[in-house]
């Protein structure tokens, strides 16, 4: 059967083994295909082949929830549940998400991408079907990354799930990476020395036999499946930590199982959901990141994790980090040079944050906490409180998870950490969960925060070397977004708190206030309005906390003040900048409009698209502007 007469879970049940096996080639040759001409999640999904397919043959999706942890290694999942034809618009906008998406199947459960909340949804799922709400014999699996297994939420549940015994698969998908290998010694990563000396251990070889033979066995329900599980389990916890780690909390524990051989993992799911009525169960099944694709395979850094669009036959050039990344890449090596208190601190993800040069030159001041943003944050609180000057390297949208620790272990003690917020504003292609939109609206509010926006990669490199100094006083924030920067000259900076008048128009009718990105459709507008006879002042607003109050008299002389930021309208910058012009300014005081994101969950789309469709381009700006002048 081809990848073709896959419509549905059930469509794979009657397969052979070989016949699955070729089934597996087949996909493999689909998504690299797919994700050459889209981009997207290319590693973890090659790596989740097999153990998508057991999954789907021995579970009954929907009725038994399968649940993916952070979703980026679905891709197999939305195959096999009838989706393979929409691959052709794989992350684009109005075509299949690049995580599970409750839209577009009755499969898909969790579309939120951020990792690690797998198990509380499954707890809360357990909860709901214990509680009679959804079908009795429903079983609950919940797929989680080794990586993933890093998060404090994943750790949480695990001990929620262990003292309450409910009734919860966890598939333990460990190929020991998340992008950079994985900071556990529950991962293959820190095991896999150990597991060779084990394979390598005539005890171990015998008792694996015993198991080898109990699972042949199966299914087999009494006496004989418990002694044989009773021996497999004896047989691993002895030489391995992971098994005593989940038992320890009321987890039991099945592995490791190879995660490429499709027999053990149909035989150990099996097993499981035999035993699952006695409480939840861990399975712990090895991985290859990038399996069966040699440039995923081959790339150290990443295994192919995600891969922009690319040629299939050489697979993508390798990774460097562009634009406000890069600036920020070689900006803190720079600094890190003269300036031994500076220390790096990424969240599981050094490459995509720019840190990979940093990593190499100053390893000892590297630090990589796994996917934990908010152990991250508390953990430079430490390390600022001992005299280090960390900064916090993450993902805009990933500063969520650690907004508590923000406000009161870093900015309540005045601490001198500096954030560094890539993939701020719009990012576009992973949808909703991925945009970077409320850290400005929500930093500025913390007392002490100053939060930067650079319109720049020269505004990076000055605002990294000012917040070194600014940190004396507490904490700072720089954001910026992905994608293309806008470049200058380098003195064409401003420096420490202060905005920054690019254009100056002496008439006092219009002033714009650009905020970081924002900068460059806002001088592009006035270049379309100066054809129509508008001219017009703009301030690059560089501090959006505080604010310069310099710029905020001036543009109070104004007509009209127009305010414009890639972050949520709502509460963020501009409101702010309307709250104080208004409260400031007599009774001329100027009108001032608001430009920002609205208050909505904004699917996938290229960013610019989205940013034209909300009014944030330089045609939006100036069509605002020309409707105000003429009101
Ligand atoms: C809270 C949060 N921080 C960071 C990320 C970015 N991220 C996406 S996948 C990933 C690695 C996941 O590793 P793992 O769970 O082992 O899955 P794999 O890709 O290795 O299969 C990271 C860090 C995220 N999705 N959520």
């Amino acid at each position: 059967m081809a990848l073709a007469d896959i419509r549905q879970p059930s469509d794979l049940r009657p397969l052979t083994l070989p016949q699955l096996e070729a089934l597996a080639e087949e996909i493999r040759e689909f998504v690299v295909s797919a994700v050459s001409e889209t981009g997207g999640h290319l590693g973890s999904n090659l790596g989740a082949v097999e153990l998508t397919l057991a999954l789907h043959r021995v579970f009954d999706s929907p009725r038994d929830a399968i649940l993916w942890d952070t979703g980026h290694q679905a891709y197999i999942h939305k195959i096999v549940t009838g989706r393979s034809a929409g691959f052709n618009r794989l992350r684009q906008a109005d075509g299949i998400s690049g995580y599970p998406s409750r839209e577009e199947s009755i499969h898909d459960f969790i579309e939120n991408s951020h990792a690690s909340t797998v198990l509380s949804y499954a707890y809360g799922l357990a909860a709901a079907r214990d509680a009679g709400q959804t079908p009795d014999r429903r079983h609950i699996v919940a797929v989680i990354g080794d990586g993933s297994m890093t998060g404090g939420m994943a750790y949480e549940a695990l001990n929620n799930l262990g003292h309450s015994g409910k009734r919860v698969i966890v598939v333990l998908n460990d190929n020991g990476r998340s992008y950079a290998p994985t900071v556990s010694n529950l991962s293959q990563g820190a095991l896999s020395n150990k597991l060779t000396d084990i394979r390598l251990n005539p005890v171990y070889v015998r008792r694996q036999r015993k198991i080898e033979k109990f699972l042949k066995n199966l299914p087999v329900i009494g006496t004989q499946a418990e002694r044989g599980m009773e021996a497999f389990k004896a047989g691993v916890r002895e030489f391995l930590q992971p098994p005593a780690f989940f038992e320890a909390l009321g987890v039991r524990y099945v592995g490791p199982i190879d995660g490429h051989d499709l027999e053990a993992l149909e035989h150990a799911l099996n097993a499981a959901q035999q035993r699952v009525e006695e409480g939840p169960i861990v399975i712990h099944v090895i991985t290859q990141k990038g399996r069966g694709y040699s440039p995923a395979e081959d790339d150290d850094e990443k295994h192919l994790h995600d891969a922009p669009i690319f040629n299939p036959a050489t697979g993508p050039s390798k990774s460097v980090p562009t634009g406000y990344t890069e600036a920020f890449a070689n900006t803190i090596v720079d600094l890190a040079k003269t300036d031994p208190r500076i220390v790096a601190i990424t969240a599981a993800m050094p490459g995509p944050t720019g840190l990979i040069q940093f990593q190499e030159q100053f390893p000892d001041r590297f630090f990589d906490v796994g996917i934990a943003e908010q152990h991250a944050v508390t953990a430079a609180a430490g390390m600022a409180m001992g005299g280090m000057r960390p900064v916090v390297a993450l993902y805009s949208t990933f500063l969520n998870r650690a907004w508590d620790q923000v406000v009161y272990d870093v900015a309540l003690h005045r601490l001198p950490v500096i954030f560094c917020l890539d993939r701020a504003g719009i990012t576009g292609d992973d949808g909703p969960s991925h945009h970077g939109i409320y850290d400005m609206a929500l930093l500025s509010k913390v007392p002490g925060m100053r939060v930067l926006a650079p319109s720049s990669t020269q505004e990076v490199e000055q605002m990294l070397k000012d917040a070194i100094m600014l940190a004396n006083e507490g904490p700072v924030v720089i954001r910026y977004p992905k994608g293309k920067a806008r470049s200058g000259d380098a003195s064409d900076v401003g420096s420490g708190l202060a905005a920054r008048k690019l254009l100056t128009d002496q008439s006092n009718t219009v002033c714009i206030l650009a905020i970081g990105k924002m900068v460059g459709p806002s001088l592009d507008a006035v270049a379309l309005l100066a054809a129509k006879g508008i001219s017009a002042t703009v301030w690059d607003v560089r501090s959006c906390a505080p604010l310069d109050q310099s710029m905020i008299d001036y543009a109070s002389a104004h007509k009209v003040v127009i305010t414009v930021e890639d972050g949520i309208r709502e509460g963020g910058i501009g409101m702010t900048i309307e709250d104080v012009v208004t409260h400031t300014s007599g009774a001329n005081r100027p009108v001032v409009e608001v430009l920002g994101i609205p208050k909505q969950f904004i699917p996938q789309a290229k960013p610019d698209a989205i940013l034209s469709r909300i009014g944030l381009d330089a045609e939006g700006i100036a069509a605002t502007v020309q409707r105000l002048v003429n009101k």
